[in-house]
């Protein structure tokens, strides 16, 4: 197949100027290391050079998505310069982080660990190091098994489909080839809307009728990926159902499906979650992480979200690696996580 798009179009321009390891992104401070994360990094492969390069200029983008969760977490704190010795300062602090949506367990850590240190300094440094440790390390998402299997699950509207679209298209562009099974028969558009996104990231697409069995959509597409030599089936899944219990069922059923069809399979298991509902999405993890054995989050909607600060919350409280960030509708919107840009980001702009 021809690709329509060529990966010129979907990466932003590099900085001018910038090069190799020594990248600066647009905006960051001095001194300041850019923490590149790529798709060719998440995916496993080799790194080529451009891409590095490129993909430099996604922290700017990031730095803007982020700016209403980095004005709810910084102007408390702005006000005052942070006394180390001074109670109130530090139950500002907390009241700003808890106020940003990093939740009370990963606020008393990022506390404790700040007051563990002989001398905080810059506050704004020592938090962005701090809840950069908090984050973990650069996850990777596992697709090297020939097939493999990404299962995407998460509540209605949080952004499933558009992820596994722009997941899709990104690895196409890094040459694999790709089928995403629509194992939401619920509702009425949603097989229309994946279609669409398949034929933009040259996927093959595998559906069903109407109504008809979600777990012998997945069956069918893996059937299909193995038949066709295809690398990666990407399952998307329904966000509602009758009720709540009725989904979480039908998951677990589609996951025991996937499981009994292919060993080793679903190689991973995303939960996409929508930013802007802060810390109703770490509840939704714990149900969904009950139902099916999530492996990492996608965090959509991050553009519009003033609650950034979820990611804490959801590495910390629930152990959960962020893998993909969505800061956009566009293709080019979604992005493997960088725990230390998005400390940055969030943090100190
Ligand atoms: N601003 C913004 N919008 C997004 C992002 N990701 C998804 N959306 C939008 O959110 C809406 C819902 O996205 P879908 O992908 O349909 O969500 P879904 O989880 O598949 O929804 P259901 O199929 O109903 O369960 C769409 O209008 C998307 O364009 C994002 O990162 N930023
Ligand atoms: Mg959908």
């Amino acid at each position: 197949m021809r690709r329509s798009t060529g990966p010129e179009s979907i990466v932003p321009p590099a900085a001018p100027g910038g090069g190799g390891a020594g990248l600066r992104p647009v905006g960051a401070a001095a001194g300041q290391e850019c923490e590149v994360t790529t798709w060719a990094r998440l995916l496993g492969d080799e790194e080529p050079a451009e891409e590095r390069q490129a993909e430099a200029g996604f922290f700017a983008r990031l730095r803007d998505s982020l700016g209403k969760s980095r004005r709810a977490l910084t102007d408390q704190l702005a006000a005052a310069a942070f006394d180390p010795a001074d109670n109130e300062a530090w139950e500002r602090l907390e009241e700003a982080l808890i106020a940003a949506d990093v939740g009370v367990p990963a606020t008393a850590e990022l506390v404790r660990r700040l007051e563990a240190r002989a001398e905080v300094g810059d506050l704004t440094e020592a938090l962005v190091d701090e809840a950069a440790g908090l984050l973990g390390e650069p996850g990777t998402l596992d697709v090297r098994e020939r097939p493999s299997v990404v299962l995407v699950v998460g509540v209605n509207g949080t952004g499933k489909t558009t992820t596994i679209g722009k997941l899709a298209f990104h690895l196409h562009d890094h040459g694999r080839s790709v089928i995403v099974a629509a194992a939401d028969t619920f509702r009425a558009a949603a097989e229309e809307q994946l279609e669409i996104w398949a034929g933009r990231a040259e996927a093959d697409f595998v559906g069903s009728e109407r109504g008809g069995d979600p777990a012998a959509v997945a069956y069918d597409a893996i059937e299909a990926a193995s038949a066709r030599g295809r690398d990666v089936v990407v399952v998307d899944t329904a966000g509602r159902l009758h009720t709540q219990t009725n989904l979480m069922e039908e998951l677990a059923k589609i996951r025991r499906v996937i499981e009994g069809k292919l060993a080793g399979a679903p190689h991973e298991t995303l939960l996409v979650i929508d930013a802007t509902t802060g810390q109703n999405g770490v509840r939704q993890a714990q149900l969904f992480g009950q139902a099916v054995q999530v492996t990492g989050v996608a965090l959509t909607k991050l553009d519009g979200s003033a609650k950034g600060g979820v990611a804490l919350a959801i590495a910390h409280e629930l152990g959960l690696p962020v893998k993909l960030v969505g800061v956009g509708e566009g293709v080019e919107d979604l992005h493997p996580f960088a725990p230390r840009d998005f400390a940055r980001a969030l943090i100190s702009g």
